[in-house]
């Protein structure tokens, strides 16, 4: 690929802030790399028993060489409103981006800036999923939206604000601009570059070579598979994320074959399977319909209702998910590769996260959104040149620490308004005496697609306060209280349990202070 017009101003700026030889060697460069809907239950590091059937070697082999978080968490889990948190290092109200829809407010300093500020050569490469064009970057590539998995529309500098479609598939695409850049940057400044994949997220759409990966496997069903959300409050009982009902047969698990004739089929999903399949070349349109082929067969064959068809559905949405998981891992092995290379590894800090975590099944479900723990938590790989390798931290630590942490491995003091706090002090190994003892969630997005309830809460590393609110015209007024140690499903609900009272006090006492000194402006119907 040939090198873009941004790097001749950019050689002019290096001048005129007069980066010495010192300064250059001792700036620490930032690979961000952070997929979408990607679930910490699917990386092998992790040690769950979907992770030995299919292994993530790469994401494990970052994880031996630096340190795997076991409490990352987000604070609003859904695509934009966590992108928004991640360049502003705010919470969603603070930034503006509480829903899918909406902007965020773009007065906000972006971390990406600070960083040009500072001397940095900045990229984003993938999805970006904000209203507002990529701000505070010398370089981007970023995809249309969602963006698709074949053949997808990038736009970039050079394409004067046209997304332009590219062949190729999404993940290897996004990998060949994030290498793009590396090997175009100026190599006398120090560069943080974001790589975000639009990958897992669904229609979970595998590349051709691992069409027929997991074909046969049998993957083992979750605790909370049948959960019949008993103990809960309505949230939890009225969402349309479960795999039996709102699982298509056609978008989701790309049963094309069977056209309006299926009771699954909406108009929408056949129209985006269609959609989806017209973007493919005409072998690739071969290799995709003999895959799937064999899947219709099976379908037809077992002809299964009821909780065989949930079954069904969950071992074939896993095999896709999973392929496509399959993809990333080896595109972030090639990026390694080159870092290692290129002998990036001694000065660059590497991080792996997902915009939040996903559903595999607990719950009966897919999607997110919930304060629960699958959704609400995210995988984090942090590598850090120097630092203690293979070791696993607790500390409760979220997506509002992103930004402070790659400021302050780049020397940077994070500006007064950012709520979150650097991460580099845990990587020696020790949690800080002072490191906070509880996280607050936000969730927004409703009405919306999949009906999950607005809710805020607290968690600390025990117990969590959920409380769920409504709007005056579709009011609602309800909470959950669990144990965590004793309970890590969340299946019993212990609102208002004589036994947790003290507890609950506690969590509540929380819940209203972090509510009051962030100046929370939605919490009850309005
Ligand atoms: C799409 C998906 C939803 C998903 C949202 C948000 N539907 O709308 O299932 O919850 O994205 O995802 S689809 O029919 O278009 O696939 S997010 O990761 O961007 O927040
Ligand atoms: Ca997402």
């Amino acid at each position: 690929m040939k090198p873009t017009a941004f790097f001749v101003p950019l050689l002019l700026c290096n001048s005129l802030w007069g980066y010495g030889k010192n300064d250059r060697e001792s700036k620490m460069n930032i690979v961000y790399i952070m997929t979408d809907d990607h679930s910490y239950q699917t990386i092998s590091a992790y040690g769950g028993p979907l992770g030995k059937l299919a292994p993530t070697p790469n994401l494990d082999r970052l994880a031996a060489k630096g340190m795997l978080f076991q409490r990352a968490f987000v604070e609003n889990s859904l695509s934009t409103p966590s992108r928004a948190c991640l360049m502003t290092g705010l919470y969603s109200h603070q930034n503006g981006q509480r829903t899918l829809f909406g902007n965020v407010d773009t007065t906000k300093t972006f971390f990406s800036e600070i960083l040009q500020q500072n001397g940095y050569q900045t990229a984003v490469v993938g999805k970006w999923h904000m209203r507002c064009e990529p701000k505070g970057f010398d370089y981007y590539q970023v995809l249309w939206d969602q963006g698709a998995y074949y053949h997808p529309e990038f736009k970039s500098k050079d394409t004067n604000g046209k997304y332009v479609r590219r062949e190729g598939y999404a993940t290897t695409l996004t990998t060949d601009y994030a290498i793009d850049f590396l090997e175009h940057r100026n190599t006398s400044m120090p560069f943080c570059l974001l790589v975000h994949h639009k990958a897992p997220h669904r229609n979970w759409m595998p590349e051709p070579k691992y069409l027929h990966l997991y074909e046969n496997a049998e993957f083992p069903y979750p605790d909370t598979f049948d959960d019949d959300y008993n103990t809960r409050c309505r949230p939890a009982n009225e969402q349309e994320m479960q795999i039996d009902k709102d699982m298509t047969i056609v978008y989701d698990l790309k049963l094309n074959q069977l056209k309006d004739t299926s009771p699954y089929n909406k108009e929408w999903n056949v129209k985006g399977m269609q959609a989806s399949i017209n973007r493919m070349n005409v072998e690739e349109r071969g290799q995709w319909e003999a895959a799937y082929e064999k899947r219709y067969a099976d379908f037809m064959k077992k002809k299964a209702a009821g909780a065989d068809m949930k079954k069904w559905k969950y071992q074939e949405y896993l095999k896709d998910y999973l392929r496509c998981i399959k993809s990333i891992d080896d595109e972030v092995g090639r990026l390694l590769e080159y870092l290692e290379a290129h002998d990036l590894m001694e000065n660059t800090m590497i991080v792996y996260t997902s915009d939040q975590g996903f559903y595999m099944g607990e719950h009966g479900w897919f999607d997110k959104r919930f304060m629960y723990e699958e959704s609400f938590r995210t995988p984090l790989i942090i590598y850090y040149p120097q630092k203690k390798e293979n070791s696993k931290c607790n500390a409760l630590v979220q997506n509002i620490d992103y930004a402070p942490t790659i400021l302050d491995a780049a020397g940077i003091e994070k500006p007064h308004y950012m709520v979150g706090n650097s991460l580099l002090p845990l990587l020696s190994g020790k949690i800080p005496a002072k490191w906070r003892r509880d996280i607050y969630y936000h969730y927004y997005d409703y009405p919306a697609q999949h009906k999950v309830r607005r809710h805020d809460g607290v968690r600390d590393s025990r117990y969590k306060l959920i409380h769920f609110y409504g709007t005056k015209k579709d009011p609602l007024d309800c909470n959950e209280l669990y144990d965590l140690k004793k309970d890590p499903n969340e299946l019993n609900n212990l609102y208002d349990d004589l036994k947790y009272k003290k507890v609950q006090q506690r969590l509540q006492k929380r819940l209203d202070e972090y509510r009051s000194a962030l100046k929370v402006d939605e919490y009850n119907d309005k």
